[in-house]
């Protein structure tokens, strides 16, 4: 993988400028600055390997040489898709899921809000953040990280969530530039319905866990429940009653199946 190699693969798309680096503290910091230096919408952060991976919550994201994809996109919101600003990483897990799915014939699925699962372990994690100066946003990052090899997956002590890597899954060698452009191409695609019944459906078709007792942690409260569905703005329907749904907005949430 390089910029020129990169350049090939990704031609045809609208990505303005594509920044690769052998290795990097963190794609996400390194397109917030060319955020705030007014990066056209498209261009692209991406490095074999990053030594400050950043998960949410300033967690760590592991991203080794040779073996997975690291990149950010430097999305600058049209002005009909500022309404659906907190959708923007559902639009990522939502591309990566519906690529593995579609091109790769894999049962991935989307843990909420945005984790991309492969028979119930992650192997894709979405960092999506916002550069803001004062009340104007200069651009929404959006960092995604997907463990290809079986070198990119952890060791189980350093995890929260049991982990696996697309060639495990698939059971052959995966090529990361052609899996890269699948998944910018169906992102691209997939933005147009940003928010949309159409959008949210889909997001709900591939919910991993639906319909099963689920454990949500949030930092003043732990709930349990079955978990229903999707609402219109993305938040996660829970049913704690028989009679009683409620919503939980996406934000500072860890969801678990129950034991
Ligand atoms: C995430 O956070 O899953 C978001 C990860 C986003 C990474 C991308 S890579 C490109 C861009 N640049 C960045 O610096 N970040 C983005 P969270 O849900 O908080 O999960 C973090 C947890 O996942 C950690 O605490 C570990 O338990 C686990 N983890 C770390 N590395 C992993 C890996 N390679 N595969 C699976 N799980 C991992």
């Amino acid at each position: 993988m390089d910029e020129r190699s990169l350049a090939a693969s990704l031609a045809g798309l609208p990505i303005p400028s594509i920044h690769y680096f052998e290795s990097i503290g963190s794609t996400n910091d390194y397109a917030r600055t060319l955020a705030e230096r007014a990066a056209p919408d498209g261009t692209l952060v991406i490095a074999d390997e990053q030594t400050q991976g950043r998960g949410r919550l300033n967690r760590h994201w592991e991203t080794r040489s040779g073996s997975a994809l690291a990149f950010s996109l430097v999305i600058r919101p049209a002005p009909e898709e500022m309404a659906n600003l907190g959708l923007f990483s559902a639009l990522c897990g939502l591309a990566v899921c519906s690529t593995l799915r579609s091109r790769y014939g894999l049962d991935a699925q989307i843990k909420w809000p945005n984790d991309v699962l492969i028979h119930r372990k992650k192997t894709c994690g979405i960092l999506v953040e916002a550069a803001w100066l004062g009340s104007q946003l200069q651009g929404i990052i959006a960092g995604i990280g997907i463990n290809i090899a079986p070198s990119s997956v952890p060791s189980p002590g350093d995890l929260l969530f049991p982990a696996t890597c697309v060639e495990s899954e698939l059971g052959r060698p995966v090529d990361r530039e052609n899996l890269l452009a699948e998944i910018l191409q169906v992102l691209t695609s997939q933005r147009t319905s940003l928010g949309s019944p159409e959008f949210i459906a889909n997001w709900e078709s591939w919910l991993a866990f639906k319909g099963e007792w689920v454990r949500v942690e949030q930092p003043e409260r732990t709930l349990e429940g079955k978990l229903a569905g999707i609402a219109r703005d993305g938040s996660l329907r829970l049913q704690i009653k028989d009679d009683e749904i409620i919503e939980i907005a996406v934000g500072d949430v860890r969801l678990r199946k129950a034991v």
